[in-house]
C-alpha cells in the first residue's frame, strides 16, 4: 500500500460476512444533488460498506421510485429530514453548526447533519466505527468544539525555479500549484479534501503565508475557483493567504497604506472578484510585518487597522480574516547590544492595546508558543490578553523543527499539554481550549489552525507514521477532550489493523517519540537545538546564539538559559496572569522542562531531580537516543502482522533506522558541544570518550575521502567521509 488512502482504506475486517445482516441494504440521501456533501456521504458509504464488509448496497435518492429495502441508512440535513418526517422533529437533539446525529439500530441507520457538511461528518464517523468493527446499536450526538478548524498549506506557486515547492513541506511538491499557476490536474486536491472532511476540517488555506501577490491575477483566481470546486463536495472551504503589499506590487498603486481609499477599493474589488468565483470562500490568512513581510506598520498603522481593512471587504460575504500574531522584527533583535531583547515578548507587545479594536470577523491566529514551533515552549501568553477578540491556535503538523518527518514524533501529547494549560485569568480556570472555543471570554468565533504542508508524495507527509499527527489535529480540533492515546489507537486501527501486537507496538513507539526527541534535541526548555540559519534540521547548538532570529540560549562557559524574569531578565514571565507569572518568575517553581526557557543558571544548578543541568543534558541525550534505538527493533517485530504490508513496512523501517542513527548524531553533537563549552565532564564518562569507536576517516578508503563536518561537533572526530 502506498499510503494514498491514509486512514480511509476501508480495509476488509475480520469476519466481515458475519456482520452483513446488521448493516443497511441501501443508502438513501435526501435532497442531495450530485456534488453536495450529503451526496458525497452516500457515495462514501457505498464505498465503505463494500470495502470493509464486502457488502454491495445501492445509493438511492429520497424521491426514488425504486422500492426501498427493509433496512436503509438515511443521510440528510436535519431540516430535510424533518420536512419529510415532521413527527420525528422532537426526537432529534439540538445540533451546533457542522454537528451531527447518528442513530444506528442494526441495519436502520439515521445520519443527520445540522448542515450538509455535518451530515458528511456523521457518515464518516459511522464508517470510522464500522472499520473498527463497531457495527451496531448506538446513538451519538457530536458537535465540534470550535467553528474554525482549518489547515494551512505553505505552498508556493513558484519558488526560485523549483516549481510548486512547499515551504517547510517534506512530502513532495504542491498538490495545488505548478509553474506559477493552479495545476490542471487536481485529483490529489479532491483526495486531500476527502481526508480532511473525515476528520472534521472545514477549510484549507492553499498558499504560503509568505504570499505571492500573483495569486490574485484573474487567471489564478479562476484556478482557485477550480480548487474550491474540487473541495466543495467534501464541505471543505477555500482560504487564501494574502500579501499586504499587493495593491502596489500587483496593482500598480503607489501605496499599500490601509488608510488610503484607493487601497481599500483595490482590496474590495479583489474580494468581489474572488467571491464572484467562489461564493463560499472561507476567508483570508494574513502574515504582516513579520520576517520581512509587508504590513500596516510600514505606514504607522496598527495591526488592527490592517486586519480590519480585509475584514470589511469580506464581511458581507460571510468571510473571516485569520490574522497572525506571529509578528516580530528579525532585523532589530540583537543579543550583543541589548540584554533585554527578546523575541518572545513581541506578540503581546504588538497586540496589547488592540483588543477592542478588531472587527468581529477577525480571528487572531497565535502559534502555540511565543517563539516558533519548538519541541517545548510555554503557551503563548497572548491567549490570555485578547478577551474581546477571537483567537485560534496555530499548531504545526509538518515537523519543521521536529525531525521533518524523518523522525517519528507523535505530536498529540504535546498539543494536549498546550490545550489543557490553565492561564488562571482573573484567578479563574481559563484553559486554552475554553479560550479557543469562546466559552471563557464569551465569543462566537475561534478555533484551530494546523500547518499541514502535505505534498504530492503518496504518503502525503513523506512518512506513513507522521499521518497520525494530521489525524490527531483534526480529532482534537473537533473534540479536545479526547486523549492522545485513544486518538492514536483509532488511527492505528484504521491505517494498519486492530491486531493487538500492531496496536501495542505503534502505540509504544509513538507515545515514546516526543519525549525521546525532546531528550536528544534540546531539553529543559532550551528549545530544539537545531540549525537555525539553514533548514531547521539536525543539531547545531552554536547557531542558536547571535542569530538575528532571536532564538537564543545565551550559553557561555559557565551558564545557560534565557533569563525571562521580570526582576532581572527580559520581563517575558510578566506577560502571564499573576498566578502563572509568579510561578515562572522563580527557578524553584518553574517546571524543570521549562527551566532554561525562563532562567539563566550555572551548568551546575541542581534540578528538582537532584541532578545538575549539565549532567541532565548528558543523560537525557543518552536516554532519548537509546529510546530511538528501540524503534527499528519494535517495528521489525510487526513484520507480516495483519495490516503491515511489505511496502509500508519497508518505508517505515527505512525511516526508523535513519532516526536511530541520527539520534546518535544529535546525542553526541549536543553533548560534545556543551562539554567543550563548560569543560565539565560527564559523571558517567561517556561524553568525548570514544575510544572504542572506529572513525570512518581512519579506515582504508576506496572511492571515499574525508570531509570536514560543519558543525564540527556533529562527527566524533570532526570528520565524515564522502
Ligand atoms: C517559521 C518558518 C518559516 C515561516 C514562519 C511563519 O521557518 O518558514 O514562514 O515560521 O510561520 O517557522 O511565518
Amino acid at each position: 500500500e502506498d499510503g494514498l488512502n491514509a486512514w480511509l482504506r476501508y480495509a476488509r475486517i475480520q469476519g466481515a460476512k458475519g456482520f452483513h445482516n446488521k448493516l443497511p441494504s441501501a443508502i438513501v440521501t435526501l435532497n442531495a444533488t450530485e456534488g453536495s456533501p450529503v451526496y458525497t456521504a452516500g457515495k462514501e458509504l457505498v464505498q465503505g460498506l463494500d470495502g470493509i464488509f464486502g457488502k454491495q448496497v445501492k445509493h438511492l435518492d429520497g424521491s426514488s421510485r425504486q422500492k426501498q429495502p427493509a433496512t436503509v441508512a438515511i443521510v440528510a440535513t436535519v431540516n430535510a429530514y424533518v420536512d419529510a418526517n415532521p413527527a420525528a422533529a422532537k426526537r432529534i437533539p439540538q445540533l451546533a453548526d457542522d454537528g451531527f446525529y447518528l442513530d444506528v439500530s442494526n441495519g436502520n441507520v439515521l445520519i443527520l447533519g445540522q448542515n450538509e457538511r455535518g451530515a458528511l461528518y456523521g457518515a464518516f464517523h459511522y464508517l470510522n466505527l464500522l472499520a473498527q468493527g463497531k457495527v451496531s446499536n448506538y446513538k451519538i450526538t457530536s458537535n465540534p468544539d470550535a467553528p474554525i478548524r482549518w489547515v494551512n498549506q505553505w505552498d508556493n506557486m513558484q519558488d526560485g525555479g523549483t516549481h510548486g515547492s512547499v515551504e517547510r513541506g517534506y512530502g513532495g511538491k504542491s498538490i495545488f500549484f505548478w509553474d506559477g499557476k493552479v495545476r490542471d490536474d487536481l485529483t490529489r486536491v479532491r483526495l486531500y479534501a476527502r481526508l480532511l472532511a473525515s476528520i472534521g476540517i472545514n477549510a484549507v488555506v492553499v498558499n504560503n503565508v509568505n504570499a505571492d501577490p500573483n495569486l490574485l491575477k484573474p487567471e489564478n483566481m479562476d484556478g482557485l475557483a477550480r480548487i474550491a470546486n474540487e473541495m466543495r463536495p467534501y464541505g471543505v472551504q477555500l482560504g487564501l493567504a494574502l500579501n499586504f503589499a499587493s495593491p502596489q506590487t500587483l496593482g500598480g498603486l503607489d501605496t499599500f497604506d490601509p488608510f488610503e481609499q484607493k487601497v481599500v477599493d483595490w482590496w474590495q474589488n479583489i474580494a468581489d472578484e474572488l467571491y464572484k468565483r467562489i461564493p463560499d470562500m472561507a476567508g483570508y490568512l494574513v502574515k504582516a510585518n513579520s520576517e520581512g513581510q509587508p504590513g500596516p506598520m510600514t505606514y504607522n498603522r496598527t495591526l488592527a487597522d490592517g486586519a480590519n481593512m480585509f475584514a470589511r471587504t469580506v464581511k458581507k460575504y460571510g468571510g473571516v480574516v485569520l490574522f497572525r500574531a506571529f509578528v516580530y522584527n528579525h532585523q532589530t533583535l540583537n543579543q550583543d547590544k541589548d540584554w533585554k531583547a527578546d523575541r518572545a515578548n513581541a506578540a503581546v507587545q504588538y497586540f496589547d492595546g488592540l483588543d477592542e479594536k478588531f472587527e468581529d470577523n477577525v480571528v487572531i491566529q497565535i502559534k502555540y508558543g511565543p517563539i516558533d514551533f519548538q519541541v517545548r515552549e510555554p503557551v503563548s501568553p497572548l491567549f490570555s490578553h485578547l478577551r474581546k477578540t477571537a483567537t485560534a491556535i496555530e499548531l504545526q503538523i509538518t515537523q519543521e523543527y521536529l525531525g521533518q518527518q524523518a523522525h517519528l514524533v507523535y505530536l498529540a501529547p504535546m498539543w494536549k499539554e498546550i490545550l489543557d494549560f490553565d492561564f488562571r485569568v482573573d484567578g479563574k480556570r481559563s484553559v486554552v481550549t475554553d479560550i479557543l472555543n469562546g466559552k471563557r471570554f464569551n465569543r462566537k468565533l475561534g478555533g484551530y489552525a494546523g500547518v499541514a504542508n502535505v505534498g504530492t508524495n503518496t504518503t502525503w507527509l513523506g512518512s506513513h507514521l507522521a499521518m497520525s499527527n494530521l489525524y490527531a489535529f483534526g480529532k482534537l480540533a473537533w473534540n479536545p477532550s479526547q486523549t492522545p492515546v485513544s486518538i492514536l489507537q483509532e488511527w492505528i486501527k484504521l491505517t494498519f489493523s486492530d491486531d493487538p501486537k500492531v496496536l501495542d507496538v505503534i502505540t509504544k513507539m509513538s507515545m515514546a517519540s516526543w519525549p525521546a526527541y525532546e531528550n536528544y534535541s534540546g531539553n529543559l526548555g532550551i528549545q530544539t537545538l537545531t540549525d537555525i540559519l539553514n533548514g531547521h534540521y539536525g543539531p547545531n547548538p552554536a547557531s542558536q546564539d547571535g542569530n538575528p532570529w532571536g532564538q537564543w540560549t545565551r550559553a557561555d562557559a559557565d551558564s545557560i538559559g534565557m533569563d525571562r524574569t521580570v526582576w532581572n531578565g527580559t520581563g517575558f514571565a510578566g506577560q502571564y496572569p499573576p498566578e502563572v507569572a509568579a510561578k515562572y518568575e522563580k527557578p524553584e517553581t518553574t517546571p524543570d522542562n521549562l527551566l532554561l526557557w525562563f532562567h539563566h543558571v550555572p551548568y551546575t544548578y541542581r534540578l528538582k531531580s537532584g541532578k545538575t543541568v549539565i549532567q541532565h543534558f548528558y543523560d537525557a541525550h543518552y536516554e532519548g537516543s537509546a529510546t530511538a534505538q528501540t524503534f527499528p527493533k519494535l517495528w521489525e517485530s510487526l513484520k507480516g502482522r495483519r495490516g503491515i504490508d511489505q511496502e509500508r513496512y519497508e518505508h517505515v523501517l527505512f525511516r526508523l533506522v535513519y532516526q536511530a542513527g541520527h539520534s546518535l548524531v544529535w546525542r553526541d553533537s549536543i553533548n560534545n558541544f556543551y562539554f567543550n563549552k563548560s569543560g565539565i565532564p560527564d559523571a558517567k564518562g561517556r561524553v568525548g570518550n570514544y575510544r572504542y569507536r572506529i572513525e570512518a576517516e581512519k579506515m582504508d578508503l576506496k572511492g571515499y575521502r574525508p570531509y570536514d563536518v560543519h558543525p564540527f561537533e556533529s562527527a566524533s572526530g570532526t570528520k565524515c567521509i564522502v
